[in-house]
């Protein structure tokens, strides 16, 4: 009878440990929804550890995917990195929740230049986090001359052997720029044009994601059409390969720390952002993603060779060549279908 009591106690005592350990876990939980490698184990530990919290990633490919999980109801996520054109989407669609400033005392160590940008004027729900330009990818082994074009990504010796974002604005931004018109255009006949272009282009793709560094990495392109901080970072294991932004022009973006309406934990998530943007911890987060960041003051952290690299911090001349996608309202659904249609070309 004791020996039953006390096996019960200890069961009840079990589950009641167990359960709370549970309940702890949940109520401390972090979800945050990002581009892929954007954050260090470092700082993620680090935060766990300051805020007794645990963090949990998830990743999405492009802008596209992540507007649609939010508006496809409750998420569950706190923190969301948004780009430029995507923040204003968001906001418009009622998808994010304002910032407490107050919970973000660290926003003062942002560069000024980056605030108050065209898609959130007063920063009342973005705060600008990485940024950095969209090019193409090589392997100086096997693509010779070095690409200046991106009439490259069309040359049929490397058939095959070629990656393309799949994310249909930079995809078509790529498309149009060749054709020497706006990456934001309004005009339906220039985005057939590039629509055309690129299903001309598709018997020579092997495929098409943003995950490019893995391709990369494994020999199986010798092309990529890719953002900047993707390549450096293999560059740093696989010297061979090489950043050009074409010649024709690219992109440039920003990507930004928001929290999405009805974040289960926004205060956390006010804490998460303010932590990251310290200027140690996100030259850090420079240091490994090799995007530049927002925050003058990281720079001393940073090894002079990333410091100074033209790849991630480009010179006025490239700047110029290049274009911040703008968010186009109703007409974004000119370019998702013109985009299913390329997807869909035989
Ligand atoms: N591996 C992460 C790359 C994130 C790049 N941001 C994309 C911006 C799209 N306009």
């Amino acid at each position: 009878m004791r020996f039953r009591t006390l096996g019960a106690f200890a069961l009840v005592a079990l589950a009641l440990a167990s359960g709370c350990r549970r309940g702890d876990q949940t109520s401390t939980e972090l979800h945050v929804f990002a581009w892929s490698d954007y954050f260090t184990d470092e700082a993620i530990q680090r935060f766990e550890k300051e805020h007794k919290a645990h963090v949990v990633l998830d990743t999405y490919e492009n802008n596209e995917d992540l507007v649609a999980k939010l508006q496809a109801g409750v998420s569950g996520y706190d923190v969301v990195v948004p780009s430029d054109y995507a923040v204003k989407q968001l906001a418009e669609l009622g998808l994010l929740e304002p910032l407490n400033r107050g919970n973000v005392p660290n926003l003062r160590t942002l560069d000024t230049n980056f605030l108050n940008q065209y898609f959130d004027p007063s920063n009342r729900y973005s705060v600008p986090y990485l940024w950095g330009t969209a090019g193409i990818g090589y392997d100086s082994t096997k693509v010779t001359p070095p690409p200046v074009s991106s009439a490259v990504l069309w040359d049929k010796q490397y058939g095959g052997n070629i990656n393309m974002l799949d994310d249909v604005r930079e995809s078509f931004a790529l498309a149009l720029k060749r054709l020497g018109y706006s990456v934001n255009t309004r005009e339906p006949n220039e985005i057939t044009a590039a629509q055309e272009l690129l299903i001309q282009q598709k018997p020579l793709v092997r495929s098409y994601t943003t995950e490019t560094d893995v391709l990369m990495l494994s020999g199986q392109v010798v092309l990529t059409h890719a953002w900047s901080g993707d390549v450096l970072r293999v560059a740093e294991e696989a010297p061979h390969w090489k950043y050009v932004i074409p010649e024709e022009g690219s992109t440039i973006f920003i990507d930004n720390l928001c929290i999405p309406k009805g974040a289960p934990k926004k205060e956390l998530a006010e804490a998460f952002i303010n932590f990251i943007i310290q200027p140690d911890v996100i030259a850090g987060v420079t240091a490994f993603t090799h995007y530049a960041n927002c925050v003058p003051a990281s720079k001393e952290h940073l090894p002079p060779t990333l410091r100074d690299n033209p790849v991630m911090s480009p010179p006025e001349d490239i700047i110029r060549r290049l274009e911040p996608l703008q968010d186009l309202g109703e007409l974004q659904t000119l370019y998702g279908d013109a985009w299913t249609a390329v997807k869909a070309a035989q």
